[in-house]
């Protein structure tokens, strides 16, 4: 309020500071608007009272285990509170019902055993510590009692610890779900399986996570009548192509590459391969060897889960005769060929992975070596066979690796969903989703720009859902609120994705015109967008363009994004491994149906922002559950708390944005009887026997002289503010009663 200070001499306080982001200490002084600060690491500090917030001396040293149970429900008490926690290995905590999870960066297995999935099983939410099992255990009986379908949504940074998350939720969905079955495998662990597949062929080592997933993943996992899982369906999103062929220092290729070449002699000879280090699509980076990661031991693990996923030995032959022949295709190096301007494989060396590339495909080495260095362009009902010139061949070849793995991953997924089955009677599911977070590197490029996208469209469902739990509960308790706004990101959706006038509508305008460039796309951009406030044009660039997303403003480089957003298998590729006499091959790229053709292509972007849209659709048919994983530390070792780093991911996560919207109502709750035992020294007489709770609560309310706050039916509701300015209020008393007990002066009341 207008008239009263929140802080006084003697009050504790949080200020910023620039190496840990916030400081605390004591007040020492107040003159006027400035506070002079006495910090615990020494240092003294004046500061414009605005910008210090109150910290609470009451909360427990090893913090609380929900910070809406936090006196102060700001940022520097929210990161104290995860801090505290993460020194004890209380790696999760609730913020009402977001579980934080920050990653230990260690294993804990005593978290995570079936004696645990046991005591968690049934138990009360919020009897028993934050858990990912907690989250699972009250989606799991939401769905059973309410017959709704319940998603868990799991966000984070890149090694935030979302993969492992999700595993062990689905670790608890088998525990919980799972029916015997009598013969074969049960679908359940089918389900769990799939993860060391999919990791195998989706997951590779980079500099932020040793085992990226470079995929989104979205796992429905359906249920019968009697709560038994009955069918599960994987989606996949966007997997990076481009790191098939190119890799930079010290990150890795996807880890199937390295398994096949450290599988045992006999398979290396039957799928040709030799050492690691010997394949260009492998060494452009040092790091072959991966600590605590055995290829050869994880060659036969993943052999073993292929298997139980349902994929015959003839089967997983043929995947890693493909994975082969892309490690043969990367070794092709292109001279030039006997025409002017022409390619031919540069020599012996090359000449021999194309023959041995060509085998394990089992087409033609001719043809295969044909359709790498001519292309046929099809003018006015003519067709022209054009050479390319070496650079040309080694684009074409690339171009081969990216489609067909990209099309062998699409295989595995398929396969995956089609032996585990889909439950056609299920009426109820629990989705899980495992998707890459915010994203915003030096350079961004299209894929960052979808990633983006994805964060951007969650963030609107995520707000949307907190806002409505906050309503709830304001109607629990039966006390009136006034409609609360918050901002809503829709204007930055529609710059992106409005169809037409959208960005992506304007890259797909711009692939379909001959001779665009990417700036020729980037001038458009700056034209149309020029007053739009969530768009700008980086001062030194031409052909960079900034977007002001939720999470802060990332500038995309749009160099590739043409390229990037056009998805089409070149014909001369198609027709040539059509033509296998591999049915595995050959299925992979089945016949394109003349209508087809002609459409010019297919554009990645839109049809991501398809699957987004249906995503979102399946999601808003459930009752949502968060987990926000936070990396706490970028050396990826325990025990270290990097507080700026943590913010950050807060801020990005939408947990700040969630505690925002709870402090523009009422974002501190007590229970009358907490309330009273904390300031009835404020208000003696308010404690006098026959008084109950909720009237010694009012009494002392008033006594404060404090407006705007609410009665419940068995809470207090407090605006934001108010809790300080009763603490300031019994840090007054508390002083002045200790001097009354030495000096025996007045009493303050
Ligand atoms: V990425 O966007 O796919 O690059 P994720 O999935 O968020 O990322 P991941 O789950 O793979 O991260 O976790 C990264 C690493 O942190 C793991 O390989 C573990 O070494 C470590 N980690 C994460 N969570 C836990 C945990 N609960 N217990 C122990 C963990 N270690
Ligand atoms: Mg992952």
């Amino acid at each position: 309020s207008k008239t009263k200070s929140r802080f006084v001499v003697g009050s504790h306080v949080w200020i910023e500071d620039a190496d840990e982001a916030w400081m605390d200490g004591q007040v020492e002084e107040v003159n006027g608007e400035d506070l002079v600060i006495n910090c615990t690491n020494g240092k003294k500090a004046t500061v414009n009272l605005s910008t210090a917030f109150p910290k609470d001396t009451e909360s427990p040293r090893g913090g609380v285990e929900d910070m809406t149970r936090l006196a102060y429900l700001h940022e520097p008490g929210v990161l104290q509170n995860l801090k505290s926690r993460y020194a004890l290995n209380e790696i999760y905590t609730y913020t009402g019902n977001i579980l934080i999870a920050v990653n230990p960066f260690q294993r804990l297995p005593h978290l995570y055993n079936n004696h645990m999935m046991g005591i968690y099983k049934g138990a009360e939410f919020g009897e028993l510590s934050p858990h990912p099992f907690a989250i699972t255990d009250r989606a799991y009986r939401l769905m059973i009692n309410d017959r709704i379908s319940q998603a868990i949504l799991v966000s984070g940074e890149s090694g935030a610890g979302k993969t492992e998350s999700t595993k062990s939720l689905m670790q608890y969905l088998a525990f919980m779900g799972g029916k015997a079955k009598a013969e074969g495998r049960s679908v359940q662990e089918q389900i769990l399986e799939s993860n060391p597949v999919l990791e195998a062929f989706g997951n590779a080592k980079t500099v932020r996570n040793n085992n990226s997933s470079r995929f989104g993943k979205f796992v429905e996992i359906q249920f019968d009548q009697y709560g038994k899982i009955s069918g599960a369906a994987i989606r996949t999103y966007l997997l990076e192509r481009s790191r098939v062929c190119q890799i930079s220092d010290p990150e890795r290729n996807y880890h199937c590459f390295y398994m096949l070449c450290a599988s045992p002699p006999e398979d290396r000879d039957k799928f040709k391969v030799g050492e690691a280090k010997t394949f260009h699509y492998l060494n452009q980076s040092n790091c072959i060897d991966l600590n605590g990661f055995d290829d050869s031991k994880e060659y036969i693990e993943t052999r073993r889960a292929m298997g139980i996923v349902g994929m015959s030995n003839d089967e997983q032959d043929a995947i890693f005769k493909v994975v082969a022949a892309i490690l043969h295709l990367g070794n092709i190096e292109f001279g030039e060929g006997s025409e002017p301007d022409s390619s031919a494989p540069k020599d012996d060396k090359s000449k021999f992975h194309l023959k041995t590339a060509a085998e394990l495909f089992m087409c033609d080495a001719k043809g295969l070596e044909e359709s790498l260095c001519k292309r046929v362009m099809a003018t006015r009902g003519e067709s022209i066979t054009k050479n390319l010139d070496a650079k040309g061949a080694a684009l074409s070849r690339d171009a081969l690796s990216r489609i067909v793995y990209s099309r062998l991953f699409d295989w595995l997924v398929n396969k995956i969903n089609s032996s585990i089955g889909q439950d056609p009677d299920s009426k109820i599911l629990i989705g899980v989703l495992d998707i890459y977070g915010f994203e915003s590197f030096k350079t961004n490029s299209f894929e960052q720009f979808c990633i983006n996208l994805t964060n951007e469209k969650l963030q609107q469902h995520f707000n949307q859902h907190v806002f409505k739990m906050e309503q709830e509960e304001y109607t629990k308790e039966e006390i009136d609120w006034s409609y609360i706004q918050f901002v809503d990101n829709q204007e930055i959706l529609d710059l992106i994705e409005k169809k037409p006038g959208g960005i992506i509508a304007l890259l797909d305008e711009t692939c379909m015109l001959r001779n665009s460039t990417h700036e020729t796309f980037a001038e458009k951009l700056y034209q149309k967008y020029k007053d739009n406030p969530h768009f700008s044009k980086p001062k030194f660039s031409r052909s960079d363009f900034t977007v002001h997303h939720y999470a802060g403003n990332v500038t995309y480089q749009t160099d590739l994004f043409l390229d990037k957003n056009i998805d089409y298998a070149v014909n001369e590729h198609q027709i040539l491994l059509n033509a296998s006499k591999c049915p595995f091959v050959s299925s992979l790229f089945p016949p394109v149906e003349e209508a087809a053709k002609n459409t010019k292509f297919t554009s990645i972007g839109s049809s991501f922002k398809q699957q987004l849209q249906s995503l979102l659709e399946t999601l808003s048919a459930t009752e949502p559950h968060y987990i926000r994983c936070i990396k706490p530390n970028n050396v990826l070792k325990p025990a270290i708390f990097e507080n700026s780093n943590v913010l950050q991911q807060l801020r990005c996560g939408g947990v700040l944005e969630a505690i925002r919207i709870s402090c523009l109502g009422y974002p501190t709750r007590r229970t009358f009887y907490e309330f009273v035992n904390r300031f009835g020294i404020l208000h003696p007489k308010a404690l006098s026997k026959g008084n109950t709770e909720i009237t010694s609560t009012k009494m002392i309310l008033e006594k404060a002289n404090l407006v705007g706050y609410q009665i419940g039916k068995t809470k207090v509701f407090l605006r934001a503010g108010q809790m300080a300015e009763l603490d300031a209020l019994r840090t007054e008393v508390l002083g002045l009663s200790a001097k009354k007990i030495q000096t025996k002066v007045r009493s303050f009341l």
